[in-house]
């Protein structure tokens, strides 16, 4: 279940035949994968000047916008009523551990201060504020810990060159040097693991957009783990993982589906993560009105937790700073249901029977948590469990309920079902 981490380092092999080595794992990192699934929950916050254009994050490609019209929509960005603590106080209150927002996505504009380009929100804008620090503050005081998603694909970086599959009709030059682009976003990732205290890790995407690039990797790995070794790497590249990731991240799927079309099928041993939309844009859509409901929100993140997932639920703020009361409200409804049946996510591993149609199961020491999100019925057959169950009592009320284990499974005589209930949760003490 919850591995030790007392050991010094854990020995494990990697899946890269070709590398032929085995890669140590330090404890502090392993304790902070840990401290990672227990978390269970967090916040992705797509924010940048595209938010402005309130048609997602990807429209400077969908429209082929040249650079020098789009850096003038990154001179006019001013997100005057931005306010970390309304920001993490809304992910506290969905009972959310942790936060990974975008520090540059694939516009290439940096929502944070560097040294490393102009073209950054402090020395670009009139905002002239650094909202990445703000929020490290926020979440410090909160205690809130803070990811930062990095693009490594730039439609806007002359230098990334040779050019992969997208942001081919921004108007830059057909030069660049390569090296130079990967010193500068090293010199950034350095910047962000250095100027904001001690953050959860960093969360790349973008890679895939030119897979077959020499992306030196095993630099920028080492470089991330020298500066913070309790920071998490976490990659959207859709491949298995690669030596020195931390989490294996999977978008709008839980591990093994793919209905995104990009995801791949093969899941290695790390930690999993699964990102996933509010409604279906990550970037602030003003015509979006696709917004998931509470309970739909309940069963994706009880599903992730029963296949051992965390889950990562996206917001995309407003360009005034602003977040959609849409979101909000379902933010706090969510908060609600955490905080009445939290326990039987925050800090637990995927449970003893596999996730089925009618329900997951996740465990924490001898606690067995059976949540039946799709079954009417009050009598419900389980799989057989391995251990003997001792006592069934209902989450909400603590009422103990009949159940009866054999060879065959187990079963279990549920209260009605109400119809305002996204969850049935039972607790099972096994022994
Ligand atoms: O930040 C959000 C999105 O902007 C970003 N990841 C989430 C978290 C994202 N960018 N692209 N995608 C997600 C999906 C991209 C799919 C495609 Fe392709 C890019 C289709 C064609 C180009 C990757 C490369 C998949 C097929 C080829």
């Amino acid at each position: 279940m919850i591995p030790s981490i007392k050991s010094a380092a854990f020995i494990v092999t990697l899946s890269v035949a070709s590398l032929g080595a085995q890669e140590v794992v330090p404890a502090e990192r392993l304790a902070a994968r840990a401290w990672y699934q227990d978390a269970r929950l967090g916040m992705f916050i797509h924010w940048g000047v595209y938010s402005q254009l309130a048609r997602g994050e990807w429209l400077m490609q969908q429209q082929d916008i040249p650079i020098p019209t789009y850096e003038w929509l990154a001179s006019s960005f001013n997100p005057i009523r931005f306010d970390a603590k309304t920001w993490v106080a809304a992910a506290k209150g969905a009972g959310m551990k942790y936060i990974t927002i975008t520090s540059r996505h694939h516009d290439g504009f940096s929502m944070f201060g560097t040294k490393a380009t102009r073209y950054n929100i402090v020395d670009f804008t009139p905002f002239h504020r650094d909202p990445l620090k703000e929020l490290a503050e926020e979440c410090n005081r909160q205690g809130i810990k803070l990811f930062f998603y990095y693009s490594q694909l730039d439609w806007h970086h002359p230098d990334y060159f040779p050019r992969g599959g997208t942001g081919l009709k921004t108007g830059r030059p057909d030069t660049g040097n390569w090296s130079s682009y990967i010193a500068f976003m090293n010199a950034q990732l350095t910047e962000l693991l250095t100027n904001y205290g001690p953050i959860g890790g960093i969360w790349f995407d973008g890679m895939w957009d030119k897979p077959n690039a020499d992306w030196d990797l095993a630099t920028t790995y080492a470089l991330i783990h020298r500066l913070q070794p309790s920071a998490l790497i976490i990659p959207n590249h859709h491949k298995a993982p690669l030596p020195g990731e931390d989490v294996q991240t999977f978008e709008q799927d839980l591990p093994g589906a793919n209905t995104a079309g990009f995801n791949t099928k093969e899941i290695g041993t790390l930690p999993t993560e699964t990102s996933l939309t509010m409604n279906n844009s990550w970037g602030f859509n003003i015509t979006d009105s696709r917004w998931k409901s509470v309970p739909d929100l309940v069963h994706y993140v009880v599903r992730a937790a029963g296949a051992n997932t965390n889950l990562l639920l996206n917001i995309g703020p407003r360009p005034d700073g602003t977040i959609q009361p849409e979101a909000l409200s379902r933010l706090s409804e969510l908060g609600a249901w955490m905080s009445k049946y939290g326990t039987s996510v925050y800090g637990t591993r995927g449970g003893p029977v596999s996730p089925r149609d009618w329900g997951v199961t996740t465990q924490r020491n001898d606690s067995v948590f059976v949540h039946v999100l799709q079954w009417r019925d009050t009598m419900l057959g389980m799989a057989p469990l391995a251990k003997k169950v001792l006592r069934a009592t209902m989450l909400d009320t603590g009422r103990e309920i009949p159940f009866a284990q054999s060879a065959a499974g187990l079963s279990l005589t549920l209260p009605q079902a109400s119809s305002q209930e996204p969850d049935r949760v039972v607790v099972l003490v096994v022994h």
